[in-house]
């Protein structure tokens, strides 16, 4: 009998699994009696993990502040009694039953918590973001990792990619990830969610099959029975666009994406759609990467009103330069390619605009410097024919990497 994915659950059984039914009988049947044949890491088959924190900020402020055990908690801006312009950073799972999550406004999360209160629900407790205990928090956990295996690649703040295949067979490397699930819990009282898997792709859609407290495995030859009735939206690079588009071809489960073809998903969405025809198979990228470390380090903040006032924008641009400069100083990276300026105007229409001038910055100055040049055809007809006012502005630093020190920004 052949083994499509064996299923560890130490929380509740249903949360974030896909909709259908069958699959979700066809992974609980596949479960733990059938584990011991599993079959072994054959040449060239990788074995990579891909481990994401649960409700991240949400799950280290509830930890740091026990008295709010239990309860609905959003981490984002202020929500000035309901008046707040920003967003939700991340709520827990309790406030995520109220409809609030990450990129909700804040002003209607303090509505839903308002509802949630006048039928008798407790209301939800929002804290604002402490960036800096979160990437403490995080480094702790990459080094959790980095003691079983020198093989990683950190994604994000709160995910992180090993390559376990010095492991014997999947059930091995499956061990290796409890051990190393339990270390965080018993280090940092958090809990996480990983997938296993013969490739990144499919273990990153793994680790979110189960979420919280997940541990998904997916074996070798099963990738596809894995993905074909997942809703496309689960597939990394499939965003709300792409996911519209398909929709509207009548192709709404990663099965439909290979079922139409590579043709059709090519004429759909060009050289994305044929990439994502691969990917639905199961196909990716297993390598680490670790110097290429994709995360970025951005602020962005929503302006009391809507303003074209230039001193306004000037002033807050700067301040978010500081910031942004001040976290790359403490990042441990010494350079980044690409500066990128994001302009949200009335009405929510959100531009992000980028250019590779890494090489120039040398330090603050420049950065400001480089900012307000992206920034000023935002302010006038050059970029903004109808003088929209902006609701929010942002900056971040891309393709951060250790190398090359020529680049270094003074500390
Ligand atoms: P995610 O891993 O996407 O979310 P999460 O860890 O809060 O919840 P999940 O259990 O579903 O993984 O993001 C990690 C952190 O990044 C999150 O805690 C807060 C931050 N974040 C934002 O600030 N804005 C966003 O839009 C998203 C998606 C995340
Ligand atoms: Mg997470």
């Amino acid at each position: 009998m052949k083994i499509i994915a064996h299923l560890d659950k130490h929380a509740s059984p249903l949360k974030g699994l896909p909709h259908n039914p069958s699959v979700l009988s066809n992974f609980r049947h596949g479960a733990t009696p059938l584990h011991a044949s599993v079959s072994k890491c054959r040449n060239n088959m990788k074995i990579i993990a891909h481990l994401d924190m649960d409700a991240f900020f949400a799950a280290v402020e509830e930890r740091e502040h026990p008295r709010f055990k239990g309860r609905p908690i959003a981490v984002g801006s202020d929500p000035k009694g309901g008046k707040g312009r920003g967003v939700v950073s991340t709520a827990n799972y309790k406030a995520r039953e109220y409809g609030i999550r990450s990129a909700t406004p804040i002003s209607k999360a303090w509505q839903l918590s308002e509802q949630a209160e006048k039928s008798g629900k407790p209301s939800v407790i929002f804290l604002p973001v402490n960036m800096r205990l979160y990437s403490k928090v995080s480094k702790n956990i990459f080094k959790i990792v980095e003691k079983y295996t020198k093989l990683y690649e950190p994604a994000s703040i709160d995910e992180i990619y090993f390559d376990l295949s010095h492991s014997k067979n999947f059930k091995e490397a499956e061990g290796v990830v409890k051990k190393i699930k339990e270390e965080i819990f018993e280090k940092e009282k958090l809990t996480c969610s990983v997938g296993l898997a013969k490739n990144k792709l499919i273990a990153k859609i793994a680790s979110d099959f189960q979420k919280p407290n997940g541990l998904t495995v997916v074996l070798p030859g099963g990738e596809f029975k894995f993905l074909e009735n997942l809703p496309i939206r689960k597939v990394p690079g499939i965003g709300p666009k792409s996911e519209e588009i398909l929709n509207r071809a009548g192709i709404n489960t990663v099965g439909n994406i290979v079922a139409v073809g590579k043709k059709k998903m090519e004429h759909l969405l060009g050289a994305h759609g044929k990439d994502l025809y691969f990917s639905a198979q199961g196909e990716g990228d297993d390598e680490m990467r670790p110097e290429e470390d994709p995360k970025s380090i951005g602020e962005q903040d929503t302006f009391g009103a809507d303003t074209l006032n230039s001193d306004l924008i000037t002033k807050r641009l700067y301040e978010l330069c500081d910031g942004v400069f001040r976290s790359f100083k403490q990042s441990g990276f010494n350079s980044f390619k690409n500066l990128v300026l994001t302009v949200r105007f009335s009405g929510f229409e959100t531009v992000s605009h980028g250019e590779p001038v890494g090489e120039k910055i040398k330090s603050l100055k420049d950065i400001r410097f480089e900012s307000l040049r992206m920034l000023l055809p935002y302010l006038d007809k050059r970029k903004n024919p109808n003088l929209k006012k902006i609701r929010l502005i942002g900056i971040r630093l891309e393709k951060l990497s250790k190398k090359p020190p020529e680049n270094r920004l003074p500390l």
